[in-house]
């Protein structure tokens, strides 16, 4: 075999008339500048070598190439463009198989397509994940697809982004033939082979219309495909861009499709949405990573974990562990209380299968990874135990200083706790540097977030180990310090405080709501407030019916739960503003002698949210939280914070931080101490620089 580097991630080796181009790009095969320039020099010289009749690309390492190169972007293009790679891979006149392992993305799926044939293992999955950057397929991934598997799939797979399993995608024509795993280069050799010897004509997708022929016989697609998603795309630009180049696919010659595909790609490129995804999508892994931490500190194997507490939280805890297969006991002091946790588990399994999303064996499996016990002693397997009771200190303490007696040596021992101090936790322990806080975002078994609380003493391995947990089950863990609210709900009471102040100067909680929710956040502070419940926290012995919500709920109007709290809720929840709320905002307003004033949408946008940014920079300066991007990490997996607006720290410096300064003096002015600015958010503007320099 003779082998031939073409550039440092590209060499083609060539044995008889076969030719297998090879990319080695740790560590997911990236499209970068040098491999690019290698794919179109091999390319174009197995196109010139007539002695070769089949060729085959494959690629080295964990995946086949996993799209562009995102670290890239936003910097001048070095060397030839994707477009150019493509061409010479489609028109080398011979055939090119891809082999697929791992997973083929954006540009890597686009650069497949540009194949005759694509042979893939069953492991492996396909897709265009661009619209998760703000972007779509700009290398013909919206042309191409539509023309090989059919408009309506091409439209769910690019505006969704989702990765297609090998075997669904052989059953829509993406992948040509499935591989027995460690069998891939075999096969696309055999077929490529085959492809030669049967004399098979070269089958360039871009001349192919069969499929875009049934897409023109069905006008109503894409305006049907709109209206059935507007409430997922709404505030995002990427999914609209990715219809109309379907679109485009269907109407337009390939050369003109092409066109418009890349003038959409380009403007969404230079958008600030798509940079925002972008962000996110490294933040997001950033987050994994403890700064100035040994490399060699290695993760505590947890083969068991105990759950204190089988409400809402523990049992929604519970099955992120039972969902990747590790053995959960769930402890609870009542039967009656433990069997209505699992029953409640089995339900929410239950509905996920009805849905499709599982299969009943699954269901199975899950529940059979849980144990009820009603026998604190049942710990003393557990490699982790994680307390989910009722959120007070002294109970919580009185928990610990059980655990920490019966918890084998070596067992870490978490609190989900939202608000209280994780270091007077660990102090009623013998273990502090086992204790840290795991917190979980209602319902657990849902949100992505889990917030990894740092106590004073709390072990490196520990926090490597939950952050290594974090990954396995699905979540994205992020390390905060200890303060009251950690993260999340720290900069949530800023919010909550202007929020209830500003009801009563003059706005209407719909008010708010309605700009929080145009703004991109799911719901305002008092829609969320009346679906987590008014009565969180509160208690009729000490309501002292000062606020809203003591009023609301000494009138029982706690929320959704009793059809109504701050907004009146029909029986399918629908919530419309109320009167009885109106007059409470009122008569409190009258009360407390503040002249009501009608309130802009702007001054409740940006009441609402820079004294979020700026109680972000506290944290930051506090040392509470890594790096501001670990704090928009945590808002937009924990709170819903438009992932197209990067996160609270992002935006802020998308808005300007010396505009944020500004209004929090003025507002510091007329309204007081709760606006005064943080040192560090001074600093930044005085200097003119930015979060990444805190
Ligand atoms: N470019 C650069 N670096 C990348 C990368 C990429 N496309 N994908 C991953 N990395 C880095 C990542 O930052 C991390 O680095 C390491 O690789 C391992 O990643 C023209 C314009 C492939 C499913 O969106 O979804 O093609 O932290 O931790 O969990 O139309 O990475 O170790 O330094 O995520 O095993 C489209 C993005 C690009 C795929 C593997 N492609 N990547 O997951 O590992 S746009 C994507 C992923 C495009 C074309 C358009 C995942 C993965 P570090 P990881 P993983």
């Amino acid at each position: 075999m003779l082998v031939t580097k073409f550039s440092d991630t590209v060499r083609l080796e060539t044995e008889g008339d076969l030719a297998v181009v090879r990319v080695d790009n740790p560590p997911v095969n990236a499209l970068s500048a040098d491999v690019r320039a290698g794919l179109k020099a091999a390319f174009d010289a197995v196109g010139a070598n007539a002695d070769i009749t089949a060729i085959v690309l494959a690629c080295d390492g964990r995946t086949f190439i996993a799209g562009a190169d995102i670290r890239e972007f936003g910097k001048p293009m070095q060397g030839p463009s994707l477009h150019d790679v493509e061409e010479a891979i489609e028109n080398v006149g011979k055939p090119v198989v891809a082999a697929i392992h791992g997973t083929a993305l954006g540009g890597g799926l686009e650069v497949a397509l540009a194949c005759h044939w694509r042979v893939a293992v069953p492991s492996a999955k396909c897709g265009l994940p661009e619209v998760k950057l703000g972007l779509l397929p700009g290398a013909g991934g919206t042309q191409r697809l539509p023309r090989l598997v059919g408009a309506e799939a091409a439209l769910k797979m690019v505006t969704g982004g989702d990765h297609v399993p090998a075997k669904k995608a052989h059953a829509m024509g993406l992948v040509d033939e499935l591989a027995d795993e460690g069998g891939l280069e075999a096969a696309a050799i055999a077929f490529a082979r085959k492809a030669v010897a049967e004399g098979k004509p070269l089958r360039r997708i871009r001349d192919m219309d069969e499929k875009l022929a049934e897409a023109r016989a069905n006008p109503g697609l894409f305006d049907e495909f709109r209206k059935a998603n507007a409430r997922k795309f709404r505030g995002f630009e990427a999914p609209e861009a990715n219809i109309k180049c379907i679109e485009a696919a269907v109407n337009l010659p390939f050369d003109e499709g092409m066109k418009f595909e890349r003038d959409a790609f380009m403007k969404l490129m230079t958008g600030s949405q798509s940079a925002a995804q972008r962000y996110v999508f490294f933040s997001e892994r950033e987050a994994a990573k403890i700064p100035n931490l040994d490399g060699d500190v290695k993760p505590r194997a947890i083969g068991k974990v105990a759950i204190i507490g089988a409400g809402t939280m523990g049992g929604g805890i519970a099955m992120n562990f039972a969902n990747v297969g590790i053995p959960v006991t769930i402890i609870e002091m009542k039967d009656e209380a433990l069997q209505r946790g699992l029953g409640v588990i089995r339900k929410n399994y239950e509905n996920t299968a009805a849905k499709g999303r599982i299969s009943a064996d699954d269901v199975e499996k899950r529940m059979g990874c849980l144990t009820g016990s009603l026998d604190l002693a049942s710990v003393a397997e557990a490699d982790l135990v994680i307390e989910a009771v009722f959120e007070n200190m002294d109970i919580k303490k009185e928990v610990f200083t059980k655990l920490d007696a019966l918890a084998k040596p070596g067992a870490i021992l978490a609190t989900n706790t939202s608000y209280l101090d994780v270091d007077e936790i660990a102090s009623v322990t013998k273990r502090p540097g086992d204790v840290l806080g795991l917190h979980f975002f209602s319902p657990a078994n849902v949100m992505r977030l889990l917030e990894i609380v740092r106590a004073e003493k709390t072990a490196s391995d520990v926090l490597v180990t939950a952050l290594d947990l974090a990954r396995k089950i699905g979540k994205v863990g992020v390390v905060a310090g200890v303060c009251h609210g950690f993260i999340g709900n720290r900069m949530l009471a800023a919010r909550q405080r202007e929020a209830q102040k500003l009801i009563l100067e003059g706005a209407m909680p719909w008010d708010v709501d309605r700009v929080l929710y145009d703004f991109g956040m799911p719901m305002g502070p008092f829609q969320m407030g009346d679906l987590a419940g008014l009565d969180i926290g509160w208690s009729k012995e000490t309501s002292k019916g000062e606020t809203v919500r003591d009023l609301l709920c000494e009138m029982d109007r706690r929320g959704q739960k009793t059809g109504a709290g701050f907004y009146d809720y029909d029986e399918k929840r629908v919530g419309s503003p109320s009167p009885v709320t109106e007059k409470i905002i009122l008569d409190l307003s009258a009360k407390a002698g503040i002249k009501r004033r009608s309130i802009s949408d702007e001054e409740i946008l940006e009441r609402c949210l820079y004294p979020m940014v700026n109680e972000g920079a506290k944290i930051l300066e506090e040392g509470k939280a890594y790096r501001a991007s670990d704090i928009d990490i945590v808002w937009i997996n924990g709170y819903g914070w438009p992932v197209y607006r990067g996160g609270p720290m992002f935006w802020g410096e998308l808005v300007g931080l010396d505009k944020v300064l500004k209004r929090m003096q003025e507002f510091e002015t007329t309204m007081g101490a709760d606006f005064k600015p943080s040192a560090l958010l001074e600093r930044l503007v005085r200097e003119g620089k930015g979060f990444s320099a805190a």
